[in-house]
């Protein structure tokens, strides 16, 4: 049965259904907001479902005056089937998430017009022309705007929502606001920290090239036990709330803007796992540029900028976070009381170098595990899945798996961002041995 079959169940008994274009016509047509936003006769209105996510429906409306984009929850993961029930309060999440973001990072989330908790369905603001990124690095293009602004959202969200910025009970208060998002976090456990080291029936990857590497990972208990430890800090580590789903397909750009959109994963947890997310993305892109040139280096300059972001990103999101500690410290966290005076402060500051020693190592970790889960898991990623040659795209993909690997497994090895960044261009036309497949 596909979407549109599915019947609409007894509107009686539970005001939630899925709403198909007809039903979302009327249902919008009755929030005048709404409708003055759109302009014009409800039956003029254009409604095209969208949706390429994972998860959920996406529709975009227009009529004569604007347009909204309209996101709905399914009762279940749309990858897979009914088969894979999800809660629909991850819509009640993702709308907190937004409109906190919106609060702490203004311009860089989408502007919610109205939100339906029974429905589980959000109307936000039409993002137009702004386009997935993931789209528009594998179309070769470059966003001079992106790194500012996502290290402003990275550095704002997970700063003013940590134990720096904010009282022990806010935290609190914010920790149990989002702890019934476990379904979500449930799904990053299994899918991200599990599944790709072990047979799981779902995981998939390019076949036979990678194949052995698959099965090493499966065998490997260095990266098992690496894996664990990240997984435990996923779970026990409330620090900040997070985005919790930040890739490249969770971000839509122009050359000039940029919008986190998406944040149905958020929950309070490791810092790292955001900024991770984003790096791996950015190095997924890089990897996969060889499995879309048309001839040889024509995407030098893509690439370069690709790693240079890698860099940017760390270094900037760095900066801005330390800017931050310093001059909006107001959480109980590191208590004034104890760091008095210039030799207090001096002694603050290199604690402020420890502690971002150490969300490097976490970012290092959490980035290696979201690329190899994105290659030896269930759910991949464009930027792979669109090289057509399958021996090309196991070629990127095992350059990227062998970084993956070192950064999760030996992530002391990497002191700088440089580190990374260097590796990943050794590994540019490294030649894997596929002669066995
Ligand atoms: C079953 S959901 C698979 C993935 O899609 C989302 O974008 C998250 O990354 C999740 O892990
Ligand atoms: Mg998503």
């Amino acid at each position: 049965m596909t979407l549109q079959e599915r019947p609409l169940g007894d509107p009686g008994s539970s005001p939630y259904r899925i709403l198909r274009e007809g039903d979302l016509r009327d249902y919008l047509a009755r929030l005048p907001e709404v409708a003055a936003r759109l302009g014009g006769a409800p039956n003029a209105w254009s409604i095209t479902e969208v949706g390429d996510g994972n998860l959920n429906l996406v529709f975009i409306v227009k009529g004569s005056r604007g347009g909204i984009a309209v996101k709905q929850a399914l009762p279940y993961v749309r990858l897979v089937g009914e088969s894979w029930p999800l809660p629909l309060s991850r819509a009640h999440y993702e709308h907190l998430a937004l409109t906190h973001q919106a609060r702490l990072a203004p311009g860089l989330v989408p502007t919610v017009v109205h939100h339906d908790e029974a429905l589980a369905l959000t109307a936000m603001e039409l993002l137009e022309p702004h386009i997935i990124m993931r789209k528009g690095l594998i179309a070769g293009t470059i966003y001079p705007r992106f790194v500012e602004d996502i290290t402003t959202f990275i550095a704002r969200t997970l700063f003013f929502t940590s134990d720096l910025a904010v009282s022990a009970a806010e935290k609190k208060e914010g920790i149990a606001a989002f702890a019934g998002n476990h379904a979500l976090c449930k799904i990053t456990e299994d899918l991200i920290f599990t599944d790709p080291y072990r047979q799981a029936e779902q995981n998939r990857w390019t076949s036979p090239w990678l194949d052995h590497i698959a099965a090493s990972f499966r065998e490997d208990f260095d990266a098992h036990v690496a894996i664990s430890r990240l997984k435990l800090r996923f779970m026990a580590s409330p620090e900040s709330l997070i985005h919790g789903d930040l890739h490249t397909g969770s971000i839509m750009v122009t050359e000039t803007e940029t919008r986190v959109i998406d944040p149905e994963f958020a929950f309070y947890g490791p810092m790292g796992f955001d900024i991770g997310a984003v790096l791996a993305n950015l190095i997924m892109a890089y990897f996969a540029s060889a499995g879309h040139e048309r001839v040889a280096g024509e995407r030098q300059g893509v690439e370069s900028w690709l790693l240079e972001t890698v860099e940017r990103v760390w270094s900037e999101t760095a900066r801005k976070f330390l800017d931050l500690w310093r001059s909006e410290a107001r959480g109980d966290g590191y208590p004034k009381a104890l760091f008095a005076g210039a030799a207090g402060e001096t002694r603050l500051q290199v604690e402020r170098r420890h502690y971002m020693e150490r969300l490097f190592a976490d970012t290092v970790g959490f980035g290696a595990a979201k690329i190899i889960r994105r290659i030896l898991g269930l759910a991949h990623n464009i930027d792979f899945e669109w090289i057509e040659d399958g021996r090309l795209r196991a070629l990127c993909e095992a350059r990227s798996l062998r970084l993956a690997r070192t950064m999760l497994v030996d992530t002391a090895s990497f002191a700088t961002i440089r580190d990374v960044t260097k590796r990943a261009r050794e590994l540019r036309d490294w030649q894997p041995d596929f002669s066995a497949t």
